[in-house]
């Protein structure tokens, strides 16, 4: 089959081995390559624009049900998924565009998704909302406010388990969790935090804070909105806050958090404080926050930031810039004509790849089987991600 993932995306060989032994800034932060960093403006700026395409095909009606884009926030998930290793795992909320594409899907396969064509990264059957790439070990994708949160900590149970019990500590692993702010008010979050906290699992829970939950700022619906670090400390959690528009600010603080939950195996949360430029999904007005308060957001808008510092310190030049701009945007495109032409899923696929009977009793050993579809068997094995999914 044809790999799924994207090659061109930067190292995290190159990432890592960087901030292990290079020279540092005045401000104690390691440094950090040019090709790392125009990695970084590339893969913002592809979000972005693979995201404005989405809008676009959304009003044509090519795209149904609900799509969340994540303008504005990208600086989060290419940051956060750069300070982690590629077998870590990932997942997150029905926002997930960019997680996805930051964690190396094609934007082949995640157009298709969402347009639900069988060439999508679930086949179809998921849409914007559930981006799952199993091989790049990103477990979706998830619509109900809070859902991830458990899955998160039982990921880390998993990964914990697997390395303590069976690898015998060979290979620790940290978890991903991504979060909106209004996903702090659900009862899941608190439950996974406790026993997280309870289990020392090697979770950190990125609340991606952009100051609303659908229309409802985070003032309104949320206690101690402006500390949110004391409802993880409730649960002996390691907390940050972190400024999310800045792409260096959330790999460099990322990185101190996850290395200590890994080599400590306890669980964190990070304050990601960050911004979504437009509506909550395709038909918001944003009647409830002004104009100037978005213009106040965009100021400091994460692409422009990376674009600004690397131009003034010689490593961007304006052709590069247009070379890196016109091929995200013929990447775009080209994902747009790839998914119109992926055949629409044939009925007799509504009943692939479900349960065909009930899991159980378990045994340490036994999987749910699946009905006509792919074997489900965990994954915590993928190396540097280039496999795509199967
Ligand atoms: C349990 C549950 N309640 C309500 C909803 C409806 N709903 C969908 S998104 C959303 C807002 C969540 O906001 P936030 O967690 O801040 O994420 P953001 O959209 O800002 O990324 C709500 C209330 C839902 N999907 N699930
Ligand atoms: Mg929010």
């Amino acid at each position: 089959m044809t790999s799924l993932t994207d090659p061109s995306r930067s190292s995290h060989a190159d990432i890592h081995g960087a901030s292990a032994g290079s020279s540092r800034h005045a401000s104690g932060k390691p440094e950090l390559p040019a090709p790392v960093l125009l990695g970084w403006l590339r893969d913002m700026y592809r979000i972005r624009e693979f995201e404005t395409r989405c809008m676009q095909a959304y009003q044509e009606k090519k795209i149904g049900g609900f799509c969340h884009v994540y303008i504005g926030q990208e600086a989060v998930a290419v940051g956060c998924t750069a300070a982690v290793e590629p077998t870590d795992p990932i997942v997150t909320a029905y926002r997930d565009h960019g997680h996805a594409l930051a964690r190396g899907m094609t934007s082949r396969a995640c157009m298709a998704e969402m347009y639900g064509r069988i060439d999508g990264c679930a086949k179809g059957k998921g849409g914007s909302m559930h981006m799952f790439d199993r091989n790049n070990n990103l477990f979706g994708g998830h619509g109900i406010v809070g859902a991830q949160t458990p899955l998160g900590a039982g990921l880390a149970f998993g990964t914990k388990y697997m390395d303590e019990v069976i690898d015998g500590g060979t290979n620790r692993r940290v978890t991903l969790c991504f979060l909106g702010d209004g996903a702090l008010n659900q009862g899941a979050f608190h439950e996974a935090c406790n026993l997280a906290g309870l289990f020392d699992l090697p979770v950190v829970y990125v609340c991606e804070n952009n100051g609303y939950s659908m229309g409802t700022s985070i003032h309104r619906g949320t206690t101690m909105g402006h500390n949110l670090r004391v409802k993880a400390e409730a649960y002996g959690l390691d907390s940050m806050v972190i400024d999310g528009m800045d792409i260096l600010e959330v790999y460099h603080g990322m990185k101190v958090v996850c290395d200590r939950a890994r080599a400590n195996s306890r669980p964190a949360f990070v304050d990601m404080r960050t911004y979504r430029y437009k509506g909550h999904s395709m038909s918001d007005p944003r009647k409830y926050r002004s104009r100037e308060e978005e213009e106040v957001w965009e100021a400091s808008d994460p692409v422009q930031r990376l674009r600004n510092r690397l131009e003034t310190s010689g490593l961007l030049t304006d052709e590069a810039w247009k070379q890196l701009t016109s091929q995200a945007k013929a990447e775009a495109r080209d994902s747009l004509e790839f998914a119109d032409a992926s055949p629409v899923p044939p009925l007799s696929d509504l009943y692939r790849d479900v349960y065909a009977e009930r899991w159980g009793p378990y045994t340490g050993s036994s999987q749910p089987l699946m009905n006509g579809g792919s074997e489900n068997t965990p994954s915590f094995t993928a190396t540097e991600g280039k496999e795509g999914i199967s």
